[in-house]
């Protein structure tokens, strides 16, 4: 898994980690009475056509294993409901809020901070062209230590908005479906890369970003520039 850099995605690592360590231990039970069975009760030389008991319509083993699988669904259920709540939250107070626009085959980031807006956007695939000037597609800059809303819109066909960095990814819907969703960037500065995940065309493969993690002030500065050079 890629180290999380939201708050959000620090949630779903432990839930896949709870998950894994929940599932392991069931499989090695499973395993356990499997091979116990294939070592103990196979079929004898000496007694070849001797069947072991039969256990049909044995009522607590029946309760058993029915009891036992709903204990396990349900505490699954339980935490994956838990924490998704918390991860698909949005206040609608957040200070940074971005419009995502996947269009084939790029996206285009429109961000919103403080009353100024900063538009980054991706040069729409050509096939000659990209690949040489700006191979990593649009880069969306977002301050450190701060909750972030994203919006997203399609003009055309289904995409689907994915840092990897963030352990989460949300489909774009063309039409009047608005997908939002909010993460709480951790302190911790870098650039993450960003794809397209829902097989839109024939340049999906080329719908990449990035994502910009900066410090605030530095975030401001940016901000302003962008801004400026707008007007
Ligand atoms: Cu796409």
């Amino acid at each position: 898994m890629p180290e999380g850099v939201t708050e959000q995605s620090l949630l779903t690592q432990s839930l896949w980690n709870g998950a894994w360590i929940a599932a392991l231990a069931t499989g090695i039970v499973v395993w356990g009475l499997i091979l116990w069975a294939c070592a103990f009760h196979r079929k004898k030389k000496n007694s070849p056509d001797r069947l072991p008991p039969q256990v049909r319509y044995n009522l607590p083993i029946e309760i058993l294993y029915t009891v036992v699988p709903i204990i396990m669904v349900s505490v699954f259920f339980y935490f994956t409901s838990r924490d998704e709540t918390t991860i698909m939250k949005v206040t609608g107070t957040a200070p940074v809020k971005v419009k995502v626009d996947g269009f084939q085959w790029s996206w285009r980031f429109t961000t919103e901070y403080q009353g100024k807006t900063a538009k980054v956007d991706g040069v729409p695939v050509d096939l000659a062209k990209q690949s040489v000037e700006n191979p990593e597609g649009p880069q969306l800059v977002l301050p450190t230590g701060s909750e972030v809303e994203f919006e997203l819109h399609s003009p055309d066909v289904i995409h689907s908005f994915w840092v990897p960095a963030f352990l989460f990814k949300q489909d774009v819907f063309p039409g009047q479906v608005h997908n939002k969703f909010q993460i709480k960037t951790l302190n911790r500065p870098g650039v993450f890369v960003g794809r397209c995940a829902e097989l839109c065309g024939v340049d999906h493969s080329k719908m990449l970003f990035s994502v910009k993690l900066v410090p605030q002030t530095e975030f401001d500065q940016y901000i302003q520039s962008q801004a400026g050079s707008a007007q």
